[in-house]
């Protein structure tokens, strides 16, 4: 394999709890164009669905996709991670090279993300306070990568009634949630609608990659 940059070092500390890292314009714009037209294919295999609540059904404002091996789902019979797309059947297509490489190289994690959960907000579009906690290992980060309008982005600690700290996500910033940020909670409260012209029809384009398995 080719030889990849290490920024696994790079970023700085943000909320109450270690292990949080923060890298605004991580991506370059020429970066962010070339990782959302390598999401075009990806989309188009997988298209953005509209999840539902646990118990209630109640429909998510967020619509979501994702790549990768395994997807992170969300239906009346609550939160999973699976291998197919649950309105087609059909497996999730393949994690661009572009995300393997930025994970290598922001995370600097030696086993591969195993999901990447494709958010799409609009204007309307929130996230409610929680914690990512349907894996099975926490031990390796989670990266978050930012695409389009900017977000605020509500980061807490490890109880829910912690304080919590805002951050704006921008087109091109990087997160990265390892240590006990990992399991810190975070939601997003609003999108600020055309602060960036990169999503065709505006919204925002928020990757999670993750890690679903215990690695090795
Ligand atoms: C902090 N997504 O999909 S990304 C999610 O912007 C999710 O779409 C938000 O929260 C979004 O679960 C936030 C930033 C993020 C992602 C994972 C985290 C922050 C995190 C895991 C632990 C702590
Ligand atoms: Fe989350």
């Amino acid at each position: 394999m080719e030889e990849q940059p290490d920024f696994s070092h790079c970023g700085m500390a943000v909320g109450s709890v270690p292990g949080a890292r923060y890298l605004p314009g991580c991506l370059q714009p020429q970066d962010q164009r070339r990782l959302l037209g390598e999401l075009g294919p990806v989309l188009e295999a997988a298209p953005l669905y509209r999840p539902r609540m646990p118990r209630s059904g109640r429909p998510f404002s967020v619509r979501m996709t994702n790549c990768g091996p395994l997807g992170w789902v969300s239906d009346r019979s609550g939160y999973r991670y699976q291998p197919t797309h649950p309105e087609t059947g059909k497996p999730w297509p393949p994690m661009p090279a572009l995300l393997l490489d930025l994970w290598a190289a922001l995370t600097g994690f030696d086993a591969a993300p195993e999901a990447c959960l494709i958010n799409h907000y609009d204007a309307k579009a929130r996230l409610g306070l929680h914690r990512d906690e349907d894996e099975e290992d926490f031990s390796a980060p989670v990266l978050s990568l930012s695409l389009g309008d900017t977000a605020l982005f509500r980061l807490g600690g490890l109880k829910r009634k912690d304080p919590t700290r805002s951050l704006r996500l921008a087109s091109g910033d990087a997160l990265i949630l390892g240590g006990e940020a990992r399991l810190a909670y975070h939601g997003i409260d609003r999108v600020l609608t055309g602060t960036s012209e990169l999503v065709p029809g505006g919204g925002r384009i928020n990757l999670t990659l993750r890690r679903v398995s215990r690695a090795g």
